[in-house]
């Protein structure tokens, strides 16, 4: 039935809070904006909605660090507006995930309050990763260990000790072996589960538990041998044999998700929890999803994959087969709040991938990059298992990369004083209405990041109902995932050649052909077959989406997909 284990093939939609839809004019998106917008949500097509965190929080990190894990800060609404976004969604046939974050709280939490105002050495103080300073060298930190957004992972208390901090310094990292802290998260599960959410998306699910003694971090690693490997291995610490690094995927980390799970197994309605566990290679990851762990884990592949047919095919097979032995499908990601947004990533060369953190990235074509992007949002919406959308994607939004560094926010960019630009430009507000002021993100014009022109002529209103606007193409690839039951059905690559992806998909609705062209040549539309959707009008010339495209279509060698129906 529908409802059945519903997430091994649900598209679900990242909102971002902060920059979705801001309902009280003071230029930061908040719940109730969130609640008015869901039915253009249930209109596109999603199943769920993952929303970024809306805790208090000093917003240090965006509210990834967060200072009550039960409650909603001022900025956002009120619990009574989270209430109303759950209900409101369950009536539009949506599911809500919120996201938890359990490697770290803010320094304003009170959990961290109180442990600074008790003494070294007290109960208090073990809730986080406190060490004493060596006497012989007060200011050698503990260990090697570094921050994901730059710089060292320790700083001092006021009282000499050092804190742990893999994030920000206002990031505190918990004590994952102190068993209260252990409880006081199934508490908040059963919090956010009691007021009827669907699941968790858990941050930084890698994290959490740490190798005994804390050993210094091997420095010397496998050097990346692809270049996306570059600039992921360097911020996540992978360029170690998996389970090594000391601070990541430890294997005591599957206790903690074996508790949740039955926590979640015990409510009604088919809770579910993501990992985004950034762990290499695929085997480490499919941990996470063992039965009585996660229910999904975020399969980031796609991120770092260059625009080049075997690379893609690698990436695909090597995901989709590995995901056999997991308890679940695998998912798939083109973008979310850290990476760039793939209507520019994929007009990039690969060395600027995944590293929104890179220096200055030159802006590529943008006709080429959204090019590329509406065919890779097409192949993924075909394929099996669960996708995840990033609000914007559907609007074939681009990175905002010319934002000035006094309006950029991001502690990455801050830390690291400039040397990498930060997540700040797929942060960008969300344009709903072209000719509005701040395309009418917010009654007042008010935005808390600015938005470039382009964000006018890509609004909703601007593509709603505009044939081949990405907008429409987003409905359409959702609908015949849909109808077509792409999302569980099983997948056999067809050869056409080295420079097409192609495979078919077989469902109980028929066999569906998908393929992407990235070669120079057209690819000839077989006899008899009816084209689904295609990402581009310069190949629906004899299918039943021929007509509806005016566009100037791409010459040949443009890459470009459909979904063929054989
Ligand atoms: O991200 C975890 C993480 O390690 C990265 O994606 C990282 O943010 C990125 O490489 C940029 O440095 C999660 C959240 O998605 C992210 O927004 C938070 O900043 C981070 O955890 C800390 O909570």
């Amino acid at each position: 039935s529908v409802t059945d284990e519903w997430w091994r093939s649900a598209v679900i939609y990242q909102v971002y809070p902060r920059s979705f839809a801001d309902s009280d004019g003071d230029g930061i998106g908040d719940l109730p904006g969130i609640t008015s917008r869901l039915p253009y949500l249930r209109d596109l097509g999603v199943d769920a909605v993952w929303v970024s965190p809306f805790y208090p929080s000093p917003q240090a990190d965006a509210g990834y660090d967060v200072a009550d894990y039960c409650g909603v800060d001022p900025l956002f609404g009120s619990l009574d507006d989270a209430d109303e976004l759950v209900s409101r969604a369950h009536g539009l046939g949506i599911r809500v995930f919120v996201d938890l974050v359990p490697n770290h709280t803010s320094d304003e939490h009170p959990w961290y309050r109180r442990a600074l105002a008790a003494p070294p050495g007290s109960p208090e103080r073990d809730w986080y990763v406190f060490r004493d300073p060596d006497p012989e060298d007060p200011e050698r930190p503990p260990n090697n260990w570094e921050s994901v957004f730059g710089g060292r992972a320790w700083s001092k208390t006021p009282d000499g000790q050092w804190y742990l901090h893999l994030f920000d310094s206002k990031q505190p990292d918990l004590n994952w072996e102190n068993p209260r802290v252990r409880e006081a998260f199934l508490d908040i599960l059963r919090f956010w589960l009691d007021r009827g959410v669907d699941g968790f998306r858990v941050d930084v699910a890698h994290g959490l538990v740490k190798a005994p003694g804390l050993p210094d971090a091997e420095t010397v690693g496998r050097r990346a041998e692809e270049p996306g490997d570059a600039a992921r291995g360097e911020h996540h610490g992978e360029g170690m044999s998996a389970g090594a690094t000391p601070y990541w995927d430890q294997d005591g980390v599957h206790d903690v998700y074996r508790a949740w799970r039955e926590v979640l197994d015990g409510y009604p309605g088919e809770r579910a929890m993501v990992a985004e566990a950034w762990v290499e290679p695929y085997a480490r990851i499919a941990r996470y999803v063992r039965p009585g762990e996660h229910h999904q884990a975020f399969n980031f592949a796609f991120l770092d994959a260059p625009w080049r047919a075997a690379a893609l095919r690698d990436t695909i097979a090597e995901s989709y087969e590995a995901s056999d032995p997991m308890g679940a499908p695998t998912t798939w990601v083109l973008s979310n709040h850290d990476v760039i947004r793939h209507a520019t990533r994929l007009g990039l060369a690969p060395e600027h991938f995944a590293s929104q953190l890179g220096p200055a990235v030159p802006a590529p074509d943008r006709a080429v990059a959204l090019r590329r992007a509406r065919a890779a949002s097409t192949m993924m919406l075909a394929l099996p298992g669960s996708a995840y959308l990033y609000q914007g994607e559907e609007l074939g939004l681009p990175e905002v990369l010319e934002l000035d560094g006094s309006v950029r926010q991001d502690p990455t960019f801050h830390r690291t004083g400039g040397e990498r630009l930060g997540r700040d430009g797929c942060r960008v507000p969300i344009p709903w209405e072209g000719g509005a002021p701040a395309y009418g993100f917010s009654e007042t014009g008010e935005s808390w990041l600015p938005q470039p022109e382009i964000f006018g002529e890509l609004a909703v209103d601007r593509q709603t109902g505009v044939p081949w606007s990405t907008l429409e193409l987003y409905r359409q690839l959702l609908a015949v995932r849909r109808e077509r039951g792409l999302g569980s059905g099983s997948l056999d690559f067809v050869d056409l050649g080295d420079d097409i992806v192609a495979f078919d998909i077989a469902s109980p609705a028929g066999s569906t052909r998908v393929v992407l062209n990235l070669g120079e040549g057209a690819w000839p539309i077989p006899e008899g077959a009816r084209v689904l959707v295609a990402s581009d009008p310069s190949i629906a010339g004899s299918g039943a989406v021929a007509g509806s495209g005016a566009g100037a279509g791409p010459g040949a060698g443009d890459p470009r997909l459909l979904p063929v129906d054989c």
